[in-house]
């Protein structure tokens, strides 16, 4: 006799996915990159088109059977090129990085030059660092932030790209809390004769819900991760210019990956459904709303935002004002403790490693999906003062109140204790 729950059938993984499910429901989660799907994306990743192979594309596939999966695909395509007005999407990335080195693979040559920004001024590991393959098998030049308002130095990015003539220019980041506006990089790469690429990652959700400039109109191509603000499963989709899709679609499969995640992509087409539904664009206002009032609280209790502030959905926080000796790493240690989940994170010209770090990395896309406002914020600065001014004393003190708060908003109140 099945039981009612088929992975109770496995003790150990149920009994991990209850505890995680519990930790998710009773902490804060502000990684920046992290939200909570809805049940209707889990359940289509959970569904039985993880059992097909479709190697290829809608009504060219290498497989018999695809027929029901090329309607699957072929509507997910079509809603993201409706999302965000593209030409072409390819859905098939199994990651934002993925996606990165499919644009490169289908418009690059090992050893061509390329601008990103880099790593530790905001950027990401896929824009060039040396650590990547990216800044292995490319002659990337890297542009930054000024350092008087710490946000993008378009004027650095135009000489960089006059003296250095890239092929492709990269706009993009993932630690950077103000608008990337896509207009600057446009009229730079026109003039160098460059391609240009967003990976609007991190912000896909806010341009979906007009929160933020769409990028599509302006670059030649738009990379993203579906999972962070747009709030879909885990996944990377590329959107861009029809005359780019045949080499994208080759650099994607065969060029990069092999089988297409069916239940994925069909859990991605649920996503951008959702996302073009009226009260997506209330969500996108709201973490937007709510990242402005967290970090206006945090600067209240003695923490420097990095450019002063935030436009989107994520702030960086500058330690040192609040405790010079004081890192990254051990703030988010203690934090972890007290149930407030993020990440350390490298502040423009930090003068600690990217392993200790003098700053924080804090989103709000999860916690406004649960649901919270402007006034959860002011107690959650308050929540992360206490532990990091006592250093850790209060973290169970903390832990209590951060349970209580999170048992008004918990993302998935429905679920037993499997997640099912
Ligand atoms: N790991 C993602 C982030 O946290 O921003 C980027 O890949």
């Amino acid at each position: 006799m099945p039981s009612p729950d088929p992975l109770l059938d496995d003790p150990e993984i149920s009994a991990l996915v209850a505890r995680e499910l519990e930790r998710q429901n009773t902490g804060l989660q502000l990684i920046a990159s992290e939200n909570f799907t809805s049940r209707a994306v889990m359940a289509a990743t959970g569904s039985v088109l993880t059992n097909k192979y479709s190697e290829g594309y809608p009504g060219k596939r290498y497989y018999g059977g695809n027929r029901v999966i090329d309607e699957a695909e072929e509507l997910a395509r079509q809603r993201a090129r409706d999302l965000f007005g593209a030409d072409h999407a390819n859905v098939q990335p199994h990651s934002g990085a993925n996606a990165n080195l499919a644009v490169y693979m289908a418009v690059l040559k090992p050893g061509d030059t390329v601008l990103g920004m880099r790593l530790d001024q905001g950027g990401h590991l896929t824009h060039g660092s040396p650590a990547n393959w990216s800044g292995q098998l490319y002659r990337f030049v890297s542009y930054g932030v000024t350092e008087s308002d710490e946000r993008i130095d378009y004027d650095q990015v135009a000489q960089l790209a006059k003296a250095e003539r890239p092929r492709l220019i990269v706009a993009g980041a993932t630690a950077y809390p103000r608008v990337i506006e896509p207009e600057p990089f446009r009229r730079i790469a026109e003039e160098v004769g460059a391609l240009f690429m967003f990976d609007a990652a991190h912000v896909a959700g806010l341009v979906a819900g007009g929160a933020h400039p769409n990028p599509v109109p302006h670059a030649d191509i738009v990379t993203f991760t579906t999972h962070k603000t747009l709030r879909g499963p885990r996944g990377g989709a590329i959107l861009c210019r029809a005359e780019l899709a045949p080499a994208i679609d080759k650099a994607v499969f065969p060029g990069l990956q092999g089988g297409p995640l069916e239940h994925v992509i069909a859990a991605k087409a649920v996503a951008f459904r959702e996302a073009m539904a009226p009260g997506f664009t209330a969500y996108a206002r709201n973490v937007v709303d709510n990242a402005r009032a967290l970090a206006a609280a945090l600067a209240g209790e003695g923490f420097r935002l990095v450019s002063g502030g935030t436009d989107n959905h994520l702030l960086l926080v500058d330690l040192r004002s609040f405790d010079p000796d004081l890192t990254g790493k051990v703030a988010q240690e203690l934090l972890d403790e007290a149930g407030i989940t993020l990440n350390r994170n490298q502040i423009p010209g930090d003068p600690r490693s990217p392993f200790v770090t003098s700053g924080l990395r804090l989103g709000t896309a999860a916690v406004t999906t649960a649901g919270m406002g402007e006034q959860e914020m002011a107690q959650i600065a308050s929540l992360i003062a206490r532990v990091l001014r006592s250093k850790g004393e209060e973290g169970a003190a903390v832990r209590e109140d951060v349970a209580v708060l999170c048992s008004k908003f918990t993302p998935y109140p429905e679920l037993g204790p499997t997640g099912a």
